[in-house]
């Protein structure tokens, strides 16, 4: 029987690269160096309960929220990376307060940018669940050779030309997305490398999973409510029952339904009408794999990737998944996106 060799992430960004007789090599590459980095972090995070890496740094990131060292290792490791590398000619994070112009002659020509969030979910760290890397990449619009602008970064999420997302979890799985599709590549620990092991994701059209915090069920808006309480009361009968799952690590919650179908949301409230989540480096990253996938990603009232940016760190409320649960969600929002 041949011993059909699993491609891994390398052969794979190669050979995608080699579909596009123009391409210069330099978004394989840059894919190439995330899984370095990621590979980097992965082995960290695995250690995490052993080595002192867990517990405060006694920074407050941007976002005030405590900065533990995991998360100051990992945004490290990406920008390390891509600093060095050949593809990137600079990063924003939500770590950084600002963009990082990487000021070197190499980087000032290249022709691509990439933001992320180096470890989402992190406050899970402590307690062992789930966490991820989330990337989004863009073609810069200064011209190369000249310096990074602010706009450079602050493009809606249409123009993205790649992003994924890595879960440091049972296993650790890299899923990227290109307009060619979504991919999924499995750490294999015994070589160091992430195989090919999802090929060719699609969102299934519908499914029987909702994600939503329900200690925030009085503060959601009426239309809200009444689309969980759709989810709560599905039966045999209108293709429920539906099972409520919610990690608190959103790219967990957002992989199991890209692969299984489901919704997740994060709305607004009264008090955050703009909700909790990042627009650049964790609502439109997500919202380019699950619509490239098959699925929806919106704020409520329009797609999140026609969304125009105006900060770096501007938040948006999130609904993505199914198209057929969006779908339902929006004669409950009134709207038809
Ligand atoms: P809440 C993690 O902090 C995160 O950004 C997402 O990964 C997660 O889905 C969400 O926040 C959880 O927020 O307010 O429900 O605890």
């Amino acid at each position: 029987m041949v011993n059909r060799q699993v491609l891994t992430l390398d052969e794979f960004t190669i050979r995608e690269m080699r579909a596009f007789p123009k391409a210069t090599g330099e978004l394989a590459g840059l894919l190439r160096d995330i899984g370095l980095a990621a590979k980097r972090v992965n082995v960290e995070v695995n250690k995490a309960g052993l080595v002192d890496i867990l517990g405060d740094t006694g920074n407050v990131n941007i976002q005030g929220e405590e900065v533990k060292k995991l998360d100051e290792f990992a945004n490290d490791q990406f920008t390390r990376v891509l600093r060095h590398g050949i593809s990137c000619a600079g990063i924003a994070s939500e770590e950084l307060d600002d963009v990082v112009i990487f000021d070197n002659e190499i980087s000032r020509n290249s022709k691509y940018i990439c933001m992320f969030d180096p470890l989402d979910g992190s406050t899970n760290i402590d307690v062992n669940v789930s966490i991820g890397t989330i990337f989004s990449v863009y073609r810069r619009v200064s011209e190369t050779g000249t310096s990074l602008t602010i706009k450079d970064f602050l493009q809606p999420g249409m123009r993205q030309v790649a992003a994924g997302y890595i879960i440091y979890g049972s296993s650790t799985i890299l899923v990227y997305a290109t307009k060619r599709g979504v991919n999924g590549f499995t750490l294999d620990q015994s070589i160091g490398e992430f195989c090919l092991s999802h090929p060719n994701i699609r969102c299934p059209e519908t499914g029987r999973m909702y994600s939503v915090n329900h200690g925030n069920f009085f503060q959601y808006s009426e239309e809200v409510k009444a689309y969980i309480d759709i989810c709560q009361k599905k039966n045999k009968s209108n293709g429920g029952p539906y099972t409520q799952r919610y990690i608190g690590s959103m790219v967990s919650d957002v992989h199991r339904n890209l692969i299984r179908g489901g919704i997740f949301m994060y709305p607004g409230t009264a008090q955050k009408p703009k909700g909790k989540l990042r627009l650049l480096y964790e609502c439109n990253p997500l919202a380019y794999i699950i619509e490239i996938a098959g699925g929806k990603a919106t704020d409520g009232t329009q797609r999140i990737l026609e969304k125009q940016p105006t900060e770096l760190h501007e938040r948006t409320p999130l609904f993505i998944g199914s198209a057929a649960m969006m779908a339902e969600l929006e004669v409950c929002l009134g709207v038809s996106i």
